[in-house]
C-alpha cells in the first residue's frame, strides 16, 4: 500500500519556510514499518499548483490509499484548496486525512481528521480504510461535521521506546539543516496556563537511548547533519533523562548542537546537569520564564524566586560560554494576572541590561475559545475568576489590522490571531493593548542593537548565510545585518535567500526517479 504525507512550515512572512517539520516524517517512518510505502513532501508552502500536480501525477498509483497533510502548526494556502479540490476531482478514491495537534483548526476539507500525536491513530484509520481491522474505529463527528479522531485520547502515541525518524535520500537533506527529533513526549510537570495535553507524566516517557543514537548516526553517516532541534516540552525535566541521552550522544561520531525548551528554574537550580546538557551538545535553550513578577509566577506554577532564578540564569549563561557554547532565550507573556504594564517594563529592563546577544520574546495572554482542542489549560477554564472578562466588542479585527504584519521571528502575526481566542480584558489593560505593548517592543531600534536571533531561527539563519552556529553566538541582530551588509529587514534576506533552497527541492523532487 502507498501513501504520500505533504507538510511545511510556514514563515512569517507566509511563504515556506525551510524548515521541516518531524510530525510527517516520524509517522512515514512509523507507517514504513508497518510496511507502507510513504513518501514525504517537504515544503509545500513553497510548491506551486502545477509542480504539485506535476508532482502528484508522477507518484500516484494503483496502490495510493491517501494523501496525508499536516504539520506542527496549521498551514494553509490559496494553491492548497486548488490543489486538494482537483485532487478530489482527479482522484475520488484516494481517501484525504489532516493530521496535526489540533487539525480542527486547519481549513482543509478533509475526509478524516487527526488530533494530536498521530502514529497509532493513522494505523487504526489506514486498518479501517482497507478492511483490515475488525475493531470499530474511534472517532467523533465535530460540531462542523468534521470526522476526528483525537489520537491523543483514543489511540495514544505516548510513551513510546522508538520515536526513530529514517529520513530517505528522496528527502534530499541538507548537510547544514537543521532537523527535528524528540527525547520523549509529555512534561512532568503541570503549569496552570500550560494547554499542552499530555502533563503531569509520573512514568518515564522518554524513548530508548539507542534509537537516538541510531537516528542521529545515521543522519550524520547519510548526510552530515550535526543540528538539531529538541521538541520536547521541557528537555531538562529531570537529569536521569539527561544522563540517559548524554550516553547515547557520546558515542556519535560527531559533537551534535542541539536547541530546545528547558525550564530556566531547574537550570538555575541543578548546576549538575550543566555538564551533561554541554556534553550532549544541548547549547541552545528556550526558557519560558513568562513573568519576573512573583504573584504572576505563583498563579501560573512557575513559583522560584524570580532573584534566584535570573542570577542563576546568569551564572548558568557564564558557564556554558566559559565550558562550551551558548544561545539563551527567554520567553514572557504579556498581560498574566498581576501582570501590569509597569511590571512588564521592569522585567524588559532587567533583560535589556543582562541579556545583550541572547533572546527575548514577547508573546500575549491568549485564553482560548472553544477551537476543538483536547485540554485546554486549568488558566484557560477558570479565567473569569482571575479578573478576566470578555470585550463587548471583538478587539481581534484590530489588532489584526494593526499588529498582524509584525516582522517578529515567529509566534505573533497573522498565523497566531487566526487562532480563535478570547477578547479579554481586565482592570489592568486588555488583549489589545497587550498587543501594542509587544509591537512596541518588537519594534524599537534598541531591540535589534540588543538581542540576537531567536534561538530556533538560528537554523535558519545558518543555512540562509552559510555560518556555523557559533557564529551567531554573541552578536545583536544589527551586528549580524551589518556583517552580512543587509540594510532592509533581516528576516526578509533570511527568506529570500531560503526559497532558493525550497526551488532547489522542488528541482530534486520532481527529477526524482525511483
Ligand atoms: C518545538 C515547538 C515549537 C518550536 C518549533 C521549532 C521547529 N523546529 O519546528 C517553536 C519554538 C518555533 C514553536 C513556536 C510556536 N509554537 Co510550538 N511547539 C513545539 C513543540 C514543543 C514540539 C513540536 C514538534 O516538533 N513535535 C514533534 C513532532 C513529531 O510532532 P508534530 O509535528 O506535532 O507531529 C505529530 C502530530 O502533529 C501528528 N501529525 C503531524 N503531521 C501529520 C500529518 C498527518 C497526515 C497525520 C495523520 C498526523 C500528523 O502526528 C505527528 C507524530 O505524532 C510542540 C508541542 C509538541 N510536543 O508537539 C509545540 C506546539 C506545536 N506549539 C504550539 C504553539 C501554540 C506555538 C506558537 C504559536 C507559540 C506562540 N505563542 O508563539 C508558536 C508558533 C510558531 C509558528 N507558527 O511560527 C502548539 C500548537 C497548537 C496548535 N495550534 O496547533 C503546540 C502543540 C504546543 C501546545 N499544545 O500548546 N513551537
Ligand atoms: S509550561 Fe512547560 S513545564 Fe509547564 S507544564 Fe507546560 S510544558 Fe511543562
Amino acid at each position: 500500500m502507498h501513501g504520500l504525507l505533504l507538510t511545511g512550515f510556514m514563515s512569517t512572512f507566509g511563504k515556506s519556510s525551510f524548515r521541516r517539520t518531524a510530525g510527517a516524517h516520524r509517522i512515514a517512518t512509523h507507517l514504513r514499518q508497518l510496511g507502507w510505502d510513504i513518501e514525504v513532501l517537504d515544503f509545500v508552502m513553497g510548491w506551486s499548483l502545477a509542480q504539485l500536480k506535476e508532482y502528484t501525477n508522477s507518484r500516484v498509483q494503483s496502490s495510493t490509499k491517501f494523501i496525508g497533510f499536516g504539520g506542527t502548526f496549521p498551514i494553509w494556502s490559496p494553491v492548497l484548496v486548488a490543489y486538494f479540490d482537483w485532487i478530489k476531482e482527479i482522484y475520488p478514491n484516494i481517501t484525504i486525512i489532516a493530521g496535526g495537534q489540533i487539525s480542527n483548526l486547519y481549513k482543509i476539507q478533509a475526509d478524516w481528521y487527526i488530533d494530536g500525536f498521530g502514529e497509532r491513530a493513522l494505523e487504526a484509520l489506514l486498518k479501517h480504510l482497507t478492511g483490515t481491522s475488525t475493531e470499530k474505529l474511534k472517532y467523533q463527528i465535530f460540531s462542523n461535521g468534521r470526522k476526528i479522531i483525537k489520537g491523543n485520547l483514543d489511540y495514544p502515541s505516548f510513551p513510546m521506546k522508538s520515536l526513530l525518524i529514517k529520513y530517505q535520500d528522496r528527502d534530499f537533506i541538507n548537510q547544514n539543516e537543521t532537523l527535528v527529533t524528540e527525547l520523549g513526549r509529555g512534561c512532568i510537570f503541570n503549569c496552570r496556563f500550560c494547554n499542552f495535553p499530555i502533563l503531569g507524566v509520573k512514568e518515564d516517557h522518554s524513548r530508548d537511548a539507542e534509537d537516538l543514537y541510531i537516528e542521529l548516526q545515521d543522519t550524520y553517516d547519510r548526510y552530515g547533519v550535526t543540528s538539531y532541534h529538541l521538541a520536547d516540552e521541557t528537555v531538562n525535566d529531570y537529569t536521569k533523562k539527561l544522563e540517559k541521552f548524554a550516553s547515547a550522544t557520546r558515542r556519535l561520531d560527531f559533537k551534535p548542537t542541539m536547541v530546545g525548551f528547558a525550564r530556566a528554574d531547574l537550570f538555575a537550580a541543578r548546576k549538575q546537569d550543566w555538564d551533561i546538557m554541554l556534553e550532549m551538545g544541548f547549547v541552545g535553550h528556550h526558557y519560558g520564564i513568562e513573568s519576573t513578577n512573583m504573584d504572576s509566577l505563583k498563579i501560573i506554577g512557575k513559583g522560584m524566586d524570580p532573584d534566584k532564578l535570573l542570577t542563576g540564569l546568569l551564572e548558568g549563561r557564564d558557564y556554558f560560554k566559559k565550558h562550551g557554547t551558548y544561545k539563551g532565550q527567554v520567553s514572557l507573556i504579556a498581560g498574566l494576572p498581576h501582570e501590569t504594564p509597569e511590571s512588564l517594563d521592569k522585567s524588559l529592563k532587567w533583560f535589556n541590561n543582562n541579556w545583550s546577544t541572547e533572546s527575548v520574546m514577547l508573546f500575549p495572554l491568549y485564553i482560548p475559545k472553544n477551537d476543538g482542542r483536547d485540554t485546554a489549560s486549568k488558566l484557560t477554564l477558570e479565567w473569569e475568576s482571575h479578573g478576566y472578562r470578555e470585550t463587548e466588542i471583538d478587539l481581534f479585527p484590530n489588532i489584526l489590522k494593526r499588529y498582524s504584519k509584525l516582522p517578529t521571528q515567529y509566534g505573533v502575526g497573522d498565523s497566531l490571531l487566526e487562532h480563535t481566542g478570547l477578547s479579554w480584558e481586565n482592570n489592568v489593560w486588555n488583549v489589545e493593548g497587550v498587543y501594542k505593548k509587544i509591537f512596541e517592543f518588537y519594534m524599537s531600534p534598541d531591540y535589534s542593537k540588543t538581542y540576537g536571533p531567536v534561538v530556533w531561527s538560528v537554523s535558519e539563519w545558518k543555512l540562509a548565510f552559510d555560518k556555523p552556529f557559533d557564529y551567531f553566538i554573541d552578536k545583536t541582530i544589527a551586528e549580524i545585518k551589518a556583517d552580512q551588509g543587509i540594510s532592509g529587514i533581516v528576516l526578509e534576506s533570511v527568506i529570500i535567500k531560503q526559497q532558493v533552497l525550497v526551488q532547489d527541492y522542488i528541482t530534486k523532487k520532481l527529477n526524482w526517479k525511483s
